[in-house]
């Protein structure tokens, strides 16, 4: 067991490869998992541990947002979800003495994966102005702190409240209420780097921002297309589902630059054949398309619907959806050449596709974080919504829309009320049942509250959770803006970069985490959360927490709005601190579908929450029904000798955190500085297999981003297109860069050059 973190930071970047692997999980993801988590808890540690995880008296999985079947094996959880629990559950701790060996500078020099190695965060940490030194402080004292630079704001815009998507509900209701009712809607959140674009597109069209199938829908389906997706590695339970339809004779289509392993061929190890035998495989055609090519792809999907006899669901058109007329003549008008150009696909894949959407009842389509990360993401979801609503496919079992989210609650934390821009009816229920005024102004999402950082217009920056800094596009702008604040605060579990990367002024708040039990004055509380599929449910920590000055989350937003808002305060803080049950008793009474909601939540398996478009074919648009929309056609376009840069994960990461490195189903270990080419485009540009490049990103801001020192790999990826792992490449993401409407970064299309670039001193024979 190797409790001891290591001493030196081994990230050597001397990556080694091998063939991409053709299929996923299976024994050796499960040798891999007991490994990862021995190595940080020990044995005993680790068998009690994972065995709590996703039962229905155990605690939610930190991992994904991918729901739990009815029926629940023993091992609910993957390989990719022992690691996110072992990652916590870690006997590592990172104490006082800890931060009195290692100057905040020396901090800032370490890699992320050598951060995150150090354990635990045991006590709250205060960086005083001018002091090179995090030193132990209480929490009175840290709380008065934050308190005081709130108050002596010219404004409560002054200040921005982020939250990841790990956070509870409970912890999540308290902290929009907080942040509303000291007068400001800034709560940006990592939604606005992640779904938003999916949120955006099915708002306006279907009316609900939310995926519209269950997990049984995608068990009923006949087609499922996968588009800009990895579950191998980021929703490995998936998989399941996908050989459960399978099993059911559902076809599988695959949308995806690179030929992600866990998608060719899956060995579920919760079955004996599949720890044993050859394996399910999956994807029965595999459309190998180009970065920011899928909207062209849908729409020509759509055409070939209209042209197809009986290709359209009439009566679905006619009795629920707006706008097909004007849609149906957009989509005719389609150029087929723009199609090759845009798609980079063989004409007959296309046929094949077109072939299979016809033939299917039931289709269900998935997408993450390859679809919203584009400038025109919010059109090219909605053109996957324009598909379905032809083919009368929302609504109807087994069929429907199914945005695969990442953090674990990060839809529950929008349900919450965790949203820079509020509708007005959640502004009217929070004043209604509290009698404090709403901020009615929209706030700040993550782009427009770096840029406030940056202008100065914000000085205050809170973390619920997240790693800021290495989450954000950009990381040069976003670091110099962070700095510019005078108080910057983050209430976390592990060390991470935001911590290093500080304002005039810095706290550490360290918090439990799930897994850990959380006794408050009434008990021992539990908290809740909703998957990826609307299904809200319990999770309990059983662990004896990490060290006896943590905190729970809601405790610590608790303390800080008595501090803040006086003792006088309409909201009862103190009574929430003390019980749970009295948090959800209000958003029971605030938030539409938790009616009766401490009841609900303790049967086993939880609640579904009410889908209008799903449950009654009903759709709460502008229009009152759903819309299709005629968006211009657009794709990237790239210059001569330019290569298209997806920034993605590799199997050994839980988004800024750097489980190890070892990209296993694409076969590159040892190092993350790589960028994969295809050997087409590589012998174009002059780089042989493993040569040495810098990056360089070309935005028409005028300004040149580099990230230096990369190990070229030759690596079947569609042609003109690279990929390579964030947060190293996030420097290469120009701020101004997102998303039309959800203003999300574009991390998944940036223009780069690629230029040869001298050996590494040191790194190359190791
Ligand atoms: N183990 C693990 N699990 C995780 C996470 C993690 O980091 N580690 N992160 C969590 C979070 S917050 C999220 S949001 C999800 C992310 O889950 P994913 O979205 O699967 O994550 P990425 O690694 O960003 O992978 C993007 C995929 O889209 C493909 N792609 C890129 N560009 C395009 C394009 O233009 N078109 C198409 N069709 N495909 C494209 C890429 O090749 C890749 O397969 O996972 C969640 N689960
Ligand atoms: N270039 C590029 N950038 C991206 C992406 C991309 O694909 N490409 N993906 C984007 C996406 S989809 C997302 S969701 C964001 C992720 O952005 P974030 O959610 O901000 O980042 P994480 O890496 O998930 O945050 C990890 C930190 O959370 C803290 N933490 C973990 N568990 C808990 C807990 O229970 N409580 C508290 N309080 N803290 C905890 C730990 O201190 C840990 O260091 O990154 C985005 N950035
Ligand atoms: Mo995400």
């Amino acid at each position: 067991m190797k409790r001891k973190p290591p001493a030196v930071d081994p990230v050597q970047d001397a990556p080694r490869t091998g063939p991409p692997r053709r299929r996923a999980a299976g024994l050796p993801a499960v040798a891999r998992s007991l490994r990862a988590a021995g190595e940080q808890m020990g044995v005993r540690r680790t068998a009690l541990t994972l065995l709590r995880v996703n039962q229905e008296d155990g605690f939610d999985c930190p991992g994904c947002a991918w729901p739990e079947p009815e029926r629940r094996h023993t091992a609910e959880f993957c390989e990719n979800g022992a690691k996110a629990v072992a990652e916590e559950a870690t006997l590592r701790r990172v104490t006082p003495a800890f931060f009195a060996e290692h100057p905040v500078a020396d901090l800032a020099a370490r890699s992320g994966y050598w951060l995150g190695q150090q354990g635990r965060l045991t006590r709250p940490m205060y960086l005083a102005e001018g002091s090179g030194h995090y030193e132990p402080i209480g929490w009175d004292e840290a709380l008065d702190i934050v308190a005081g630079e709130l108050r002596a704001l010219d404004s409560p815009d002054e200040a921005v409240f982020y939250t990841s998507g790990r956070t509870s509900n409970e912890a999540a209701f308290l902290y929009q209420l907080l942040a509303r009712c000291l007068g400001t809607n800034n709560l940006p959140d990592c939604s606005n780097l992640c779904h938003e674009s999916s949120g955006a597109a099915l708002t306006e069209t279907l009316g609900v921002g939310k995926g519209s199938v269950l997990l049984e829908d995608l068990h009923r389906a006949d087609l499922i297309i996968v588009a800009g997706q990895n579950p191998g590695t980021n929703h490995p339970r998936m998989l399941s589902a996908l050989e459960r339809a399978k099993r059911g004779g559902a076809r599988i289509i695959t949308v995806n630059p690179l030929p992600e392993a866990g998608l060719e061929r899956f060995d579920n190890p919760q079955t004996l054949r599949g720890l044993t035998g050859p394996g399910t495989p999956l994807t029965d055609l595999f459309l190998q398309i180009r970065i920011g090519g899928d909207q062209v792809l849908f729409r020509e999907l759509c055409r070939r619907v209209l042209e197809a006899e009986d290709g359209v669901d009439q009566s679905f058109v006619r009795e629920h959806t707006h706008g097909y007329e004007e849609f149906a003549a957009a989509a005719r008008a389609t150029d087929p050449a723009d199609v090759l150009r845009a798609t980079g696909l063989a004409p007959a894949d296309i046929d094949r596709a077109a072939e299979l959407v016809l033939a299917s009842e039931r289709t269900v389509v998935c997408w993450a974080m390859g679809l919203t990360q584009h400038r025109h993401a919010v059109p090219t979801i909605r053109e996957i919504v324009n598909l379905l609503l032809l083919r009368g496919a929302v609504g109807r079992p087994g069929a429907g829309v199914c945005p695969v989210r990442g953090h674990s609650n990060v839809q529950g934390d929008r349900t919450m009320g965790i949203v820079e821009k509020p509708s007005k009816a959640l502004l009217d229920a929070m004043e209604g049942e509290f009698g404090v005024p709403m901020p009615r102004e929209h706030g700040l999402d993550v782009v427009n509250a770096v840029r406030a950082l940056r202008d100065g217009r914000a000085k205050v920056f809170f973390a619920l959770g997240g790693n800021f800094v290495a989450a954000s596009p950009d990381t040069e702008v976003t670091e110099a803006a962070m700095r510019r604040a005078r108080l910057t605060v983050h209430v976390s579990t592990k060390l991470n970069r935001s911590h290093c990367v500080t304002g005039t002024r810095a706290l550490i708040l360290p918090v439990l985490g799930r897994t850990e039990r959380d006794v408050r004055a009434s008990g021992e509380q539990f908290v809740t959360v909703e998957d990826s599929m609307g299904v809200v449910h319990a999770s309990r920590g059983r662990l004896a927490p990490a060290s006896e000055h943590l905190l729970s989350e809601p405790a610590v937003v608790c303390r800080l709005a008595r501090r803040v808002l006086g003792p006088a305060h309409p909201v009862p803080w103190e009574e929430f601190e003390a019980d749970y049950a009295a948090i959800r008793d209000r958003i029971a009474r605030t938030v539409p579908g938790f009616a009766d909601f401490n009841a609900r939540v303790t049967r086993p398996g939880g609640f579904t929450l009410p889908h209008a478009p799903r449950d009654e074919r009903r759709f709460p648009t502008a229009t009152g029904r759903a819309n299709f929309t005629a968006a211009p056609l657009a794709w990237p376009h790239l210059p001569p000798g330019r290569l298209l840069l997806q920034t993605l994960r590799s199997h050994d990461q839980y988004n800024t955190t750097v489980y190890g490195l070892d990209d296993h189903y694409r076969g590159i270990e040892g190092g993350r500085r790589v960028v994969l080419v295809h050997p087409g485009d590589a012998a174009d540009l002059g780089l042989p297999d493993g040569s040495c490049a810098d990056l360089t990103s070309e935005w028409d801001d005028g300004r040149e981003r580099t990230a230096p020192g990369f190990r070229v790999v030759h690596y079947p990826t569609a042609r003109g297109c690279a990929a390579a792992y964030f947060p190293e490449t996030n420097v290469l993401v120009p701020l101004d860069a997102t998303a039309e409407t959800s203003n999300t970064p574009a991390s998944k299309s940036v223009v780069i050059r690629l230029t040869p670039a001298p050996e590494p001193d040191g790194s190359s024979d190791k």
